[in-house]
């Protein structure tokens, strides 16, 4: 039973690097959070949701047990912890954040032909379960050095030959004299649900939130283009817009050769799109921000 029967209750990591793009998800979607001096909970103002803040480790467990019936955490933690018996939290969508790779990564001067070479290494992780599965699919018998934190530093200390971690720009790898060799999961943030569904009342507000959230992660990146643009070249306009389906096709008075083109681009839309919409033949493009999509 969920601790407050009568609201929807969140589970957000606290402080860390999914917290403020959480939050900031919550509020997007319409949300009105007042922080308070409750270092668990934050309110909500305009519907009955209360926003449980912990540590991410913590939010599988939350959500799988129903104390919370919604939760944003990595998928590499979500995946990690996948393991064991009991409740699951179950995955609703990815949220096109906080993504990251869990990798295996060798010392630079360490020879490597493929990934037999890790046959009768050491590997210190602090992700022993999706490591040892990764191993065993590919009939690799190594040995697992489970470690809380510091991992990168563990073939310095020879404690390991290798490490598997969390990488997103490569820098902490480089900063160690390491090089990534394989990719053990891709990860983002992810919302997760409860297995036990709500009573009525709570149910109705879960699915309006989860749409929201939904809306939001559409529209993030989103872009709506305008252009003037040959009638002939519409073929090629269409392939040169990313992630458009079905542009808008809009008659220019006094111009027959000419249309309006107008489409929701699903990605970012960068200088060399609009450069190669000039080059065949588009005039007048505009990029407008889209607010909300549904
Ligand atoms: O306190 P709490 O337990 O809540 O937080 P935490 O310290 O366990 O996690 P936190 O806040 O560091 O990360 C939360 C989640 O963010 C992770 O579970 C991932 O899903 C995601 N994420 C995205 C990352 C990174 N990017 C990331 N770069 N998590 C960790 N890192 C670390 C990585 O472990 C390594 O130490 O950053 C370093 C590598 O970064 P680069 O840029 O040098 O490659
Ligand atoms: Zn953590």
């Amino acid at each position: 039973m969920s601790a407050h029967p009568e609201r929807l209750t969140l589970a957000l990591q606290k402080s860390g690097r999914l917290a403020e793009r959480s939050l900031e998800l919550v509020r997007e979607a319409g949300l009105s959070v007042v922080k308070s001096a409750n270092e668990l909970f934050f309110r909500v103002e305009n519907y009955p949701v209360d926003l449980l803040r912990v540590r991410d480790d913590d939010i599988p467990t939350l959500v799988g047990d129903n104390v919370a019936d919604l939760g944003v955490i990595g998928l590499n933690v979500l995946a990690e912890q996948s393991h064991g018996s009991g409740q699951r939290a179950e995955i609703v969508m990815p949220l096109g954040f906080g993504r990251c790779d869990l990798k295996i990564a060798i010392p630079e001067s360490m020879e490597y032909g493929g990934i037999a070479a890790l046959t009768g290494r050491r590997i210190a992780t602090s992700y022993p379960n999706l490591l040892r599965k990764f191993l065993e699919e590919r009939d690799i018998a190594a040995e697992i050095v489970e470690m809380r934190g510091a991992v990168e530093v563990a073939p310095r200390l020879k404690l390991a030959h290798a490490i598997c971690d969390v990488v997103s720009t490569g820098a902490t790898l480089e900063a160690n004299g390491l090089r990534a060799v394989e990719t053990v999961l891709k990860s983002e943030a992810v919302l997760v649900r409860s297995p036990v569904a709500p009573a009525d009342i709570v149910k109705h507000l879960l699915d309006i939130v989860v749409e929201r959230f939904r809306g939001v992660t559409a529209s993030r990146g989103a872009k709506y283009v305008m252009m003037n643009a040959p009638r002939a070249m519409l073929g090629r306009i269409s392939e040169i817009l990313p992630g458009a389906d079905a542009p808008t096709v809009v008659p220019l008075v006094g111009h027959d050769e000419m249309v309006a083109v107008h489409a929701v681009c699903q990605e970012s839309v960068f200088w060399e799109t609009l450069e190669q919409l000039k080059a065949v033949g588009a005039s007048a493009i505009l990029v407008l921000p889209i607010e909300k999509m549904l």
